[in-house]
């Protein structure tokens, strides 16, 4: 499906083949039944247009058609209901289930108009007092698992990757839980694809795939950094320590 790739970003995701083959037979099925209905709509402008002298005729119809034109797209929208339903199965709930058991835990808190990404730190554990985070950076490790934690401080948003084909609603009051493993090193999107607010244009962040090794020897680095932040500064102003912070990480 080369040919297709300027639809769709290069699928960087174990699973993006997968979500990508779905899109791929709705669009097969759907092109070329949008191509026969121009073809009929065009033959049937010419064929039966205004004539001099021709009289328009009455017809209740044909029995034959209707149940042809029933039953075929009745099978047809079977088949990508079970098509998707397969894949949807299989990537979606099935491996929600069987998280890889050395995914990286993150915890990912939306709110209006940014993405707050908390790393788990030195001990690879979320919650503990090594934990760092940072503001609208998404990084990752290359062929690991990501376990995320998303929660949302206020309104619904959607955590959006479109080159993993990941999306996720962010709903306030709930943890959704969503996974998946990068299987190359780059540069790419978050966004935010729920119209949260009027700053819902520029809720976006980065999200950068280190290379084997790279991501280890980052958040060693930035956790060594936001543990000497914590460290120096003054326990009373936690406001001042947090402006700080975010100046940091923006
Ligand atoms: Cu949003």
């Amino acid at each position: 499906m080369r040919w297709l790739s300027w639809m769709l970003p290069d699928a960087v995701s174990t699973f993006g083949g997968e979500i990508d083959s779905i899109y791929y037979v709705i669009l097969w099925i759907t092109g070329i039944v949008f191509v026969l209905v121009e073809v009929a709509l065009i033959t049937f402008l010419i064929r039966y247009r205004h004539r001099e002298g021709r009289k328009a005729v009455f017809t209740h119809g044909s029995k034959k058609a209707e149940v042809v034109w029933t039953v075929i797209p009745f099978f047809i929208v079977l088949f990508i209901a079970f098509t998707s339903n397969r894949v949807w199965l299989e990537v979606k709930v099935a491996d929600r289930t069987h998280v890889p058991a050395n995914a990286l835990p993150l915890k990912v808190t939306a709110k209006q108009f940014e993405w707050n990404v908390t790393y788990p730190g030195p001990d690879g554990k979320i919650d503990t007092a090594d934990d760092f985070t940072k503001r609208n950076q998404l990084h990752l490790p290359l062929d690991r698992a990501v376990l995320v934690e998303l929660r949302s401080e206020d309104v619904i948003h959607s955590f959006f990757l479109p080159a993993f084909r990941v999306k996720q609603d962010a709903v306030p009051g709930m943890v959704m839980h969503v996974w998946f493993q990068p299987t190359k090193a780059g540069e790419y999107v978050l966004g935010c694809a729920e119209l949260c607010g009027l700053g819902h244009y520029r809720m976006r962040g980065t999200v950068t795939v280190h290379e084997r090794g790279d991501f280890e020897r980052w958040e060693a680095e930035e956790g060594a950094a936001a543990g000497a932040t914590q460290a120096t500064a003054p326990s009373s102003a936690s406001e001042g320590g947090q402006s700080k912070d975010g100046k940091e990480h923006a």
